[in-house]
């Protein structure tokens, strides 16, 4: 990897000054080494539109006028005129001609089993009350002891780390996956990696078999879902994503543990998908054309359910009992309930603004059982009883909000007001009386997102979402700081506890 480093650095400082604005050549010199002549991604990140949705072309054009420190990066300010940095942002910013393919033989290729030292004793008294905790300031790795409130290791993850990290059900390893379509397997207790594989180029998450067999991996591109083993993360199948209307994108994967199977949210088609895993030694074999007779002879041939829907799904959301989904279309402006196990339309949702509905969490409120989502531009978290599935309130907020996150063992959630002049605004909201008991505000001016409690309840974990930002831990009684921790803007955090056993008021 160093000598890539170097070859960037010498390139930099040996190159005559560029002028001209003819991108393609200028990439495949300065930067393919790095990113990839097909801008798949090498040792730095896939640049291709897709990946970089998330990055504004005045970030990547400061990225590559100015390096990035303690990366490989370095700056192209000193030899490439500004027209040309222009013109080469706008070159990386639009789809290639031809969209460089992700075959199962590429797959193979990437995966990587580490030597890993056998360890039979866990790095700390509770190894369940661990939190992973996803930085992506520098691209790294926290994990962090919920009983001693204190970091015990840091390590670099793969570029983007995006979804929730998701966890083996004895609550030993977790899985993380990237943007960028990597897939890697940690041990908790030798703190080391077990394995990786790139199962596509534009990822959207991962999800753990209820019996902790099986990794499923969906992907926006190419459009397909990557079935894996958990052991060693090997390819077992690639499922192309074709539906009745073409070939599909795929929004997210969840594990439906009461189902004991995979349900599959798509971006494009109105269909839901759910993968059966029957158990059984032999792994199944997933067969999208039951018309298909000589796969569907296949002994362990498994058909997937296809579940049709009035609309494709922009947002979603599943009962943690896995009997219903919830669907939005923003076009439409319709929201919907689905019974998964009979396909049947049950209600329409009175839904409106911009439901984040996959940040939706649900929770005992009084007698009723509600669920509350979040809105990413207005300022209200809308509830609903889910025995009725009929309104229960609008909580009035500062601002429109991302993320929402409870626990059995608190009276309150937790609210962030992500967007807005009110960002750094975190909400405390009594779960009875659905009223907001207090406002918090960790970090004046900087957005304070994304809560997580310790498996007891007792604490709350908050991000300030700065590059150079904090780990705020709270009593989540008192509602006071108790310490504060610098991190690289730490997007997510994971508790092992809560994560396997489904606790109430997290995500799935
Ligand atoms: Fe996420 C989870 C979709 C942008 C941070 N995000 C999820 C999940 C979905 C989703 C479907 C649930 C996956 C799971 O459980 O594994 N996210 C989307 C989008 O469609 C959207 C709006 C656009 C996109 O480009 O993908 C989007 N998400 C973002 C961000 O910009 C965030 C704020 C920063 C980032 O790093 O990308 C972001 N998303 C997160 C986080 C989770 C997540 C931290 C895990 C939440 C959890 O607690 O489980």
């Amino acid at each position: 990897m160093w000598i890539l480093a170097m070859l960037a650095v010498w390139l930099v400082s040996s190159t005559p000054a560029l002028a001209g604005t003819d991108s393609a050549n200028i990439y495949a010199t300065q930067c393919a080494a790095c990113h990839g002549a097909d801008r798949l991604g090498l040792t730095g990140p896939a640049l291709l539109p897709d990946n970089l949705g998330r990055l504004s072309k005045s970030a990547a054009l400061a990225t590559i006028r100015d390096g990035k420190p303690a990366t490989q990066m370095p700056a192209f300010g000193t030899i490439l005129t500004a027209t040309t940095l222009n013109a080469l942002v706008e070159w990386v910013y639009t789809v290639p001609t031809v969209v460089p393919p992700w075959r199962e033989s590429q797959i193979v290729q990437s995966h990587l089993k580490h030597d890993v030292a056998v360890v039979r004793k866990a790095p700390v008294t509770d190894p369940l009350n661990l939190f992973v905790i996803v930085e992506t300031g520098d691209h790294h790795v926290t994990i962090f002891d919920g009983d001693a409130l204190k970091p015990i290791h840091r390590f670099a993850s793969r570029f983007a780390l995006h979804g929730g990290a998701k966890f083996s059900p004895d609550g030993r390893y977790t899985y993380l996956a990237s943007r960028d379509g990597w897939v890697s397997k940690f041990d908790l207790w030798s703190l080391q990696t077990v394995a990786e594989i790139r199962v596509g180029i534009n990822t959207r998450n991962i999800a753990v078999s209820p019996d902790g067999r099986y990794v499923l991996a969906g992907n926006f591109l190419p459009a397909t879902l990557v079935f894996l083993s958990a052991e060693d993360l090997s390819l077992l199948q690639v499922i192309p994503v074709e539906t009745a209307t073409g070939p599909s994108r795929v929004s997210a994967v969840y594990a439906a543990k009461p189902r004991s199977s995979f349900v599959v949210a798509l971006k494009d088609a109105a269909e839901l998908w759910e993968l059966p895993l029957p158990g059984g030694e032999k792994a199944p074999f997933f067969v999208a054309n039951a018309a298909n007779e000589s796969l569907r002879r296949a002994t362990n041939a498994v058909p997937i359910r296809k579940v049709n829907l009035p609309y494709a799904m922009d947002d979603f959301f599943f009962t943690p009992d896995f009997k219903h989904a919830v669907g939005a279309n923003r076009a439409a402006e319709r929201s919907w309930v689905i019974d998964i196990e009979t396909a049947r339309h049950v209600t329409d949702l009175a839904l409106s603004g911009m439901p984040h509905l996959a940040s939706g969490i649900t929770w005992r409120s009084g007698k009723r059982h509600v669920l509350a989502s979040p809105d990413l531009r207005q300022a209200k978290i809308s509830v609903f009883d889910l025995d009725t599935w009929l309104p229960v309130t609008d909580i009035v907020t500062l601002g429109g909000g991302f993320f929402l996150r409870g626990h059995e063992r608190t009276p309150y959630v937790w609210a962030d007001v992500f967007f807005g002049e009110h960002k750094d605004a975190m909400h405390v909201i009594d779960k009875n009386s659905l009223s907001i008991v207090k406002t918090l505000r960790p970090e004046p001016g900087k957005i304070s997102a994304h809560v997580e409690f310790d498996r007891h309840g007792k604490y709350a974990l908050v991000s300030i979402w700065e590059d150079q930002g904090y780990l705020v831990v709270y009593d989540a009684a008192t509602l006071t700081e108790v310490k504060r921790i610098p991190m690289r803007k730490p997007v997510g955090k994971y508790n092992v506890y809560n994560k396997i056993t489904g606790s109430e008021g997290t995500s799935p």
